[in-house]
């Protein structure tokens, strides 16, 4: 049906091993043409899921010992004859061993054309997909289960009978359109209010899990602001373990942002080291200040460093005002007060005592930062949790057609206009897996793969 397809899987550069992927119907011809196995007896029985050691010939040079491993249709990652080119790690040797096979009849693939064909046959659903590029880029442990738990279908299993129930409920409105017999819709409609409530719990259940999801792939963008000379780049590079920003005892050290991750707690933190916030005449200072403010704008969390022996200054109030929500009071340099009691009032926020000196708070700070992520424990990161922005968006479309559908029920409309809100609702949710899902939305996910993957 399609084009045969190769491409490195392994990235540009010298190293041990190259891997070159060949799928397609013609995979094997191209196999038989280039490759000669050590073992011709044990090559002929074409077992499936061997290592093959041989040469790898184009006409009759040969460009390198190689082991091959076959795959074939439907038991391959793309569900077509998929060949595994194992050659030594030279860019030089792999590219003769690809241009070989692009002139036996392949063509170069392009990037994620092995993922996209796997989806269009069925191999794996889009939600899938999407975790196999998510596992890729995961610089987190817990980013790396949750792409773990897609891939292995926990959350496809979910939207899949969400689905089914939004499916059977639409099939009864369809019958109830096809046999309008008055006292069977009366009695009907409670019936389906209580299903489709039932379908709204649960997409509800997965918006709400959805927000944890998105942190745990995508981690949190994290500015550290307060006052200068509190701290702020002290802290910094003790959640780095490394001495990343200039800190010195001169008020205004930091001018420019600095911009770090660190995974906290399994969370991925986008940290912003910012110029400390005071009225200032120094034009450097100010402008730097001015990127501070812009920073808290786009902020999902705040660390919001205060000086444990001084009261809060205007500006710490007014982001504590404007920013509430998002941020978490560090209370820093306990260790210069004399008795132990911080004599300051937060208006009922809750801060954490720190002294980054001596180390103290950031187990408190780890802790506070894991309830915010997984809502206190209402949510584990064994559930299914939707994570990319493509599927939580097509759930809030699944969301508000359902809540629609509702709606008009309790009006008593008719069960045609019913019936456009639940396919609707089924539409969008539908998306997520790619049960119906248009070619250009498939470009656009599969683009972002990587080539030969
Ligand atoms: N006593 C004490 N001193 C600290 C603590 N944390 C940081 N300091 C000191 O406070 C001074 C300022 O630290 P920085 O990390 O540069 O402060 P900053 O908030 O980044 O300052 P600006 O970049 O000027 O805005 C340095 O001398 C630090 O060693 C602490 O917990 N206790
Ligand atoms: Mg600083």
């Amino acid at each position: 049906m399609y084009d045969t397809i190769i491409a490195m899987a392994t990235a540009m550069g010298e190293t041990s091993i190259h891997i070159l992927r060949l799928s397609g119907s013609k995979a094997g011809t191209i196999i038989e043409e280039c490759f000669e196995p050590q073992n011709r007896e044990r090559w002929s029985r074409r077992d499936n899921f061997t290592l093959n050691l041989g040469v790898f010939k184009d006409e009759l040079r040969v460009l390198d010992e190689v082991l091959v491993g076959r795959m074939l249709a439907p038991f391959s990652y793309t569900g077509e004859d998929v060949y595994e080119i194992n050659c030594h790690g030279g860019t030089f040797v792999a590219q003769r061993i690809l241009q070989a096979c692009i002139r036996h009849g392949a063509k170069l693939a392009e990037p994620g054309e092995f993922s996209k064909r796997a989806f269009l046959n069925g191999k794996m659903d889009l939600v899938q997909a999407e975790a196999v590029i998510d596992l890729i880029c995961s610089r987190t442990e817990t980013a790396a289960n949750l792409a773990l738990t897609q891939l292995g279908g926990g959350l496809s299993e979910t939207i899949v009978s969400l689905r089914e129930k939004i499916l059977e409920t639409l099939a009864f409105i369809e019958a109830g359109i096809d046999f309008p017999e008055d006292d069977v819709e009366s009695l009907d409609r409670e019936n389906l209010s209580h299903r489709i409530s039932e379908a709204l719990l649960d997409t509800r259940h997965l918006l709400e899990g959805s927000k944890t999801g998105k942190i745990l792939r995508d981690g949190l963008l994290t500015v550290i602001v307060g006052r200068p000379n509190v701290g702020k780049s002290s802290l910094l590079n003790a959640l780095l373990h490394e001495e990343r920003a200039i800190v010195t005892d001169i008020p205004g050290t930091t001018r420019d942002e600095i911009r770090e991750s660190v995974s906290v707690g399994g969370i991925l933190l986008k940290l912003v080291d910012t110029a400390g916030i005071c009225e200032s005449q120094d034009l450097v200072e100010r402008l730097g200040i001015e990127r501070t403010w812009k920073a808290l704008q786009t902020a999902e969390l705040i660390l919001l460093v205060v000086q444990a022996n001084q009261p809060l200054t205007k500006d710490e109030c007014n982001i504590l005002d404007m920013y509430g929500e998002k941020v978490i009071i560090i209370t820093n340099k306990i260790d210069l007060l004399e008795s132990k009691e911080v004599f300051l009032e937060y208006k009922d926020r809750k801060w954490i005592p720190f002294s980054v000196l001596q180390h103290r708070g950031f187990e408190e700070l780890e802790i506070e930062i894991r309830s915010r992520v997984y809502q206190g424990e209402a949510v584990l990161t064994s559930d299914p949790l939707l994570s990319s922005v493509r599927q939580i968006s097509a759930l809030e479309r699944c969301d508000t057609a359902l809540k629609q559908a509702l709606e008009s029920i309790k009006l008593g409309m008719p069960w045609d206009i019913l019936s456009i809100d639940l396919r609707e609702a089924l539409n969008s949710v539908s998306e997520v897996t790619g049960h119906n899902v248009q070619e250009s939305l498939l470009e656009d996910i599969f683009s972002r793969f990587c080539i030969g993957k």
